[in-house]
């Protein structure tokens, strides 16, 4: 069996062909080259760049190395009439829900501010902030976004979810829909965003909607930087509408030194590392994978092309 492997990554390129490696023992896997067009069975890929996928003979399935699917759905040599595979979870919705319940717990017990305080050594014990007021609201309730929920429940936050169509998460009451989400952000004191990014899901965070969430509401990013227009998002800070925001994803990355996000007083960044990809268990779950494909039996984690996630 012939595998093609690919990410952008060069420092880890080594590291994962040892992982798939050691998964998949009997498989001839191959790290993609520009001009490599022999025929493959399977691909594993994380933003794979155009020529690695379209037109490569014997492909029966695209596996995408990382939880969002966007880079691999924009490809225009991506092959839509196989199964476009994501990792299931993969160690990484864990790590999201520590990443979200860190930023939670820093803003509802003020450590941001007293962080700004300790810089110049001013003492100043400051109004606990009550549960109440810090109803958390997830937008986004797939399998990372469940697992968040579930995490702040344990604080005993008052939590709730959007996503497009309904789901059932136990603990939360979950709005969907267009409709529901105006009501769903005027409850949300603390907005966490764990859509994929889809057309509909584009800019979802600009002016109308953050204006929406309360007096003094809170966002964390950990999905997309094309979630949120940056501008609109620093001038609801600005004017005190936003009382800050914890940052994990951005149009560009790296986020470019001169981007105003880096030295707002009220805005925490971090390099993309709210869940990393654990490449054992993703190279476990693509061997396992393909073991089901190859006894047709069916597997978990097909990405539905028209909805993009
Ligand atoms: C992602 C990832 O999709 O890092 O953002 O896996």
């Amino acid at each position: 069996m012939r595998i093609l492997f690919y990410t952008p990554d060069t420092h880890l390129q080594q590291a994962w062909l040892d992982d798939l490696r050691s998964a998949l023992p009997s498989a001839d896997i191959r790290l993609w080259q520009a001009g490599d067009d022999a025929p493959a069975d399977y691909a594993a890929v994380w933003k794979p760049v155009p020529g690695i996928l379209g037109q490569r003979a014997g492909l029966k399935a695209v596996f995408n190395l990382g939880a969002g699917v966007d880079a691999v759905l924009q490809l225009a040599d991506l092959p839509r009439h196989i199964p476009l595979i994501r990792i299931d979870d993969g160690g990484m919705a864990i790590q999201m829900a520590e990443y979200v319940t860190y930023a939670v717990l820093q803003h509802f017990r003020r450590f941001d501010t007293y962080a700004l305080q300790a810089g110049t050594a001013h003492w100043n014990k400051l109004v606990p902030r009550s549960k109440a007021d810090c109803r958390i609201g997830i937008l986004g309730l797939g399998v990372l976004g469940a697992r968040i929920a579930e995490s702040l429940l344990h604080f005993d936050f008052p939590v709730h979810g959007w996503s497009r169509t309904g789901k059932h998460v136990p603990g939360i009451h979950s709005f969907a829909g267009n409709d529901a989400l105006d009501p769903f952000l005027q409850q949300s004191d603390v907005l966490v965003c764990a859509l994929p990014l889809t057309r509909e899901t584009h800019q979802i965070l600009a002016r109308k909607t953050l204006a929406a969430l309360p007096q003094g509401a809170y966002v964390i990013n950990i999905a997309r930087g094309e979630h949120i227009v940056d501008e609109d998002l620093v001038s609801l800070i600005d004017s005190h509408h936003l009382s800050g925001a914890t940052l994990d994803a951005f149009r560009v990355e790296p986020l470019p030194p001169a981007h105003p996000f880096w030295h707002h007083p009220r805005i925490q960044v971090t390099p993309h590392i709210s869940a990393m990809t654990v490449r054992s268990e993703a190279a476990q779950q693509v061997a396992q994978k393909i073991a089901d494909l190859e006894l047709g039996k069916p597997v978990k984690g097909i990405v539905d092309l028209t909805q993009g996630y």
